[in-house]
């Protein structure tokens, strides 16, 4: 029985329904700022509050809540303008779950993400184990998030588990404040217009992966047997790489007037020249089976589909 917290958001949006079509009971956690969205409605929701840990207590107890998977947080373009919203959410946040987790013997994911690595790290591949120095305050979070994980389990049992997302992409619920926002803008824009001014420039290379491949590896790294797993917090999953020409080739295939130009926001190219470009997922491959199905050109041709039924 699983409390999603931030189900109206770019992941949740869409986590909520994958796992009640696989038979699990959902229960949507929102903010409760904006109406449910519609596609929530045919489950048991509640209005969530991450600080609250009371009230937290009182829905877990309420829907006999076993597992948490935690969405909230303020993404890394919009975290850097509010480094102490970004900590309260991404860090205050996770350490209440994880207490209330100790307490009420329940499962915890909260994703991290590729950027929980800075420009210390390796960037092609960067491994499973390696230097974590990320400068932006998201990514600072994400690293305190992944250490406070091992820290609950190691010393209080608790079962939690995470993964080092890439840029995720899909065509639900736009993703608000990333630095790879461009890679779900740029299949919006392509369809209304024929064209597109990247914000990043044409050297940025950065690990991605179309939104089922995420949805199933949050279910299937939930669902794998503890025993076998020697990392927990978090899981580097990989499915592509690409710079804004490659994606841009992938969608001339389909649209082949499509015009790619460069207006670079150095806000954002800082935080993504700090970042991996490609990741390497051994460890999930080895540990829990971890494979992406999608390839660059599958997604494009799903996502320019779906885009153009909503255009
Ligand atoms: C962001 N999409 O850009 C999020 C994610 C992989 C990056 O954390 O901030």
């Amino acid at each position: 029985r699983i409390l999603v917290i931030g189900a109206a958001g770019q992941i949740g949006s869409e986590l909520v329904p994958y796992m009640r079509e696989r038979g699990y009971t959902v229960v949507a956690g929102t903010s409760g700022r904006t109406p449910l969205p519609p596609h929530l409605a045919d489950g048991p929701s509640e209005t969530v509050n991450l600080m609250d840990t009371e009230a937290l207590k009182r829905i877990v107890e309420r829907h006999r809540i076993d597992t948490v998977i935690n969405l909230a947080a303020i993404l890394s373009a919009t975290a850097e303008a509010k480094p102490f919203a970004a900590w309260s959410v991404g860090v205050n946040g996770v350490i209440g779950l994880l207490e209330l987790a100790r307490e009420m013997k329940l499962s915890v994911l909260t994703p991290s993400s590729i950027g929980a690595f800075g420009p210390e790290t390796p960037r092609n591949p960067t491994p499973q184990d390696t230097i974590q120095r990320p400068k932006t305050i998201y990514g600072i979070t994400k690293v305190v998030d992944e250490l406070l994980g091992d820290y609950y389990r190691a010393k209080y049992g608790v079962d939690a588990r995470s993964l080092r997302f890439p840029g995720l992409i899909s065509y639900v619920t736009p993703p608000g404040g990333g630095t790879t926002d461009y890679a779900v803008e740029i299949y919006w824009e392509a369809v209304r217009r024929g064209r597109y001014a990247s914000p990043l420039g044409p050297e940025t290379r950065l690990p991605m992966m179309f939104m089922p491949d995420a949805l199933r590896a949050t279910v299937e790294v939930m669902e794998a047997d503890a025993e076998k797993l020697k990392h927990f917090n978090a899981f580097n999953v990989a499915a592509f790489s690409f710079t804004p020409d490659e994606i841009a080739e992938s969608i001339r295939r389909k649209l082949p007037g499509f015009e790619l130009t460069y207006a670079v926001k150095p806000n954002l190219q800082a935080i993504a020249d700090g970042w991996p470009q490609v990741l390497d997922d051994l460890a999930a491959r080895e540990e829990w089976g971890w494979r992406p199905e999608y390839s660059l050109d599958a997604m494009t041709d799903v996502m320019l589909a779906e885009v153009a039924k909503r255009v």
